[in-house]
């Protein structure tokens, strides 16, 4: 392992790609109009507090969800209980701010789940599936499946007759499927599925596709001082972006929209190289509200690394930890919705979750304004060490992704300085 060296030592400046005074510099940038706030919704209040429960395991390394896909499946579930089953799950959906009546939530999330699929192709690369998975069930109620697909795209499949093994190989051959067919590491938890057992799962890849181009010009071989060194492609460009810097807590903010405007990235990136301990203990909802509503258009000169961000995740224990307990329980959990049939059976086994970003160069086809834009003394945001990642939607202000890069595959970095 390098000693931590600081960081100017590490990284000279990366050539940009300015083409300013060639091109006539009329148009003048329209800052984007504001989008709705985080505090009444539903997928970041849950967002945040699963990424806080994951992240607290400190061997985690490269986490990615989809608070959107989560909160919905829980919604639909939500649907199919009763008592403090239901109560349960409502309390996972609440939003410090209510700005809508929760009853209003179910509605909400399908949606801005609606409004994020129909972006496929144009705003970004998309594949998708959610299931309930279940084992040995009584009758699972035709309304309930009917609902859950039509409102939250979840499907109902029953697990086969098989044992342990046969149920984890069903389980990843619907993920790969779901990941569009990604060579993803296999889920290696034990999955017991007793009869009467239900299986949350949820399978996202995205590939955003940007507004402007990161060109291929200006990619090169650089280090990314994650949790190991390694070589990863940079990719360069200047452009105006929302920006803020937070002096006090040394954190850089930035968005890039995708193409079409009606998708955002947004990083988090620490001034200096640091594991990610100190700003995820800084991530509050009114801290990140207050982080959005300072950025400011800038003129910024933006290298990411070419990587992907993968995660297999079982959420059982982190929901749990955050309240929901009776679900898991076979003699306590009501799923009445599900089953009429369903009284000491049916119950929650597990809440599994297989996501992956992909950031590359491409940006989406067709027309937009294409004019390079004039960039003096830009800003450097240079994420060549571990940040954290957001995906959200502006119309809905839904949040589609959330994550951190801690590592970024690549050739290790033998000690050659
Ligand atoms: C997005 O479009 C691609 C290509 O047509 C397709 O394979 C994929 O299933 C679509 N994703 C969703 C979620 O509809
Ligand atoms: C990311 O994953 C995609 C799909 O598997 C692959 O084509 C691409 O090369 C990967 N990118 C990097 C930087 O590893
Ligand atoms: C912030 C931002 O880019 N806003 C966009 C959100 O989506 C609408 C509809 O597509 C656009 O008109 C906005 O410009």
């Amino acid at each position: 392992m390098l000693p931590r060296l600081p960081v100017y030592l590490l990284i000279s400046l990366p050539v940009l790609l300015v083409q300013g005074s060639a091109s006539s510099s009329a148009s003048a940038p329209s800052p984007p109009p504001r989008t709705p706030p985080l505090l009444g919704d539903p997928t970041w209040a849950l967002g945040l507090r699963l990424f806080q429960a994951l992240r607290s395991d400190s061997s985690s390394a490269n986490t990615l969800f989809s608070p959107l896909l989560v909160a919905s499946s829980l919604g639909a579930l939500c649907g199919g209980s009763a008592g403090t089953t239901a109560s349960q799950l409502q309390d996972l959906l609440k939003t410090p701010s209510p700005t809508k009546a929760q009853a209003q939530t179910g509605e909400l999330l399908s949606q801005a789940l609606k409004s994020f699929t129909e972006a496929n192709m144009t705003t970004f690369h998309l594949h998708t599936s959610s299931a309930v998975f279940s084992k040995q069930s009584a009758r699972v109620s035709q309304g309930f499946v009917k609902d859950s697909q039509a409102r939250f795209r979840l499907q109902h499949q029953p697990l086969g007759k098989g044992d342990a093994k046969a149920d984890l190989k069903q389980l990843n051959s619907w993920a790969k499927a779901g990941l569009g067919g990604l060579e993803a590491a296999p889920l290696e938890a034990e999955i017991q599925a007793k009869a009467g057992a239900l299986i949350l799962a949820n399978a996202l890849r995205f590939k955003g596709l940007w507004e402007r181009e990161f060109s291929g010009e200006s990619t090169d071989l650089r280090t990314f001082l994650g949790t190991k060194y390694t070589k990863v492609m940079m990719m360069h460009r200047a452009g105006l972006y929302r920006q803020h810097e937070d002096m006090e807590n040394m954190v850089q903010v930035l968005e890039v929209p995708l193409w079409g405007g009606k998708v955002s990235l947004v990083f988090l990136l620490p001034f200096h190289v640091e594991n990610l301990a100190r700003l995820e203990k800084l991530l509050t909802l009114e801290q990140l509200s207050k982080w959005m509503e300072e950025t400011s258009v800038t003129s910024m000169a933006v290298s990411l690394p070419k990587a992907n961000i993968t995660s297999i995740l079982s959420l059982q224990k982190q929901l749990a930890a955050l309240g929901l307990t009776d679900a898991w329980d076979q003699k306590v959990a009501d799923f009445s919705g599900v089953s009429d049939e369903s009284k000491g059976k049916l119950h929650l086994q597990d809440v599994l979750h297989w996501a992956s970003l992909e950031l590359a160069a491409q940006a989406g086809e067709g027309e937009t304004d294409r004019k390079e834009q004039n960039i003096e003394k830009p800003k450097l945001f240079y994420a060549d060490h571990p940040f954290v990642i957001f995906v959200r939607d502006n119309t809905t202000g839904a949040l589609l992704l959330m994550g951190a890069l801690d590592h970024a595959q690549g050739e290790a970095l033998h000690d050659e300085l």
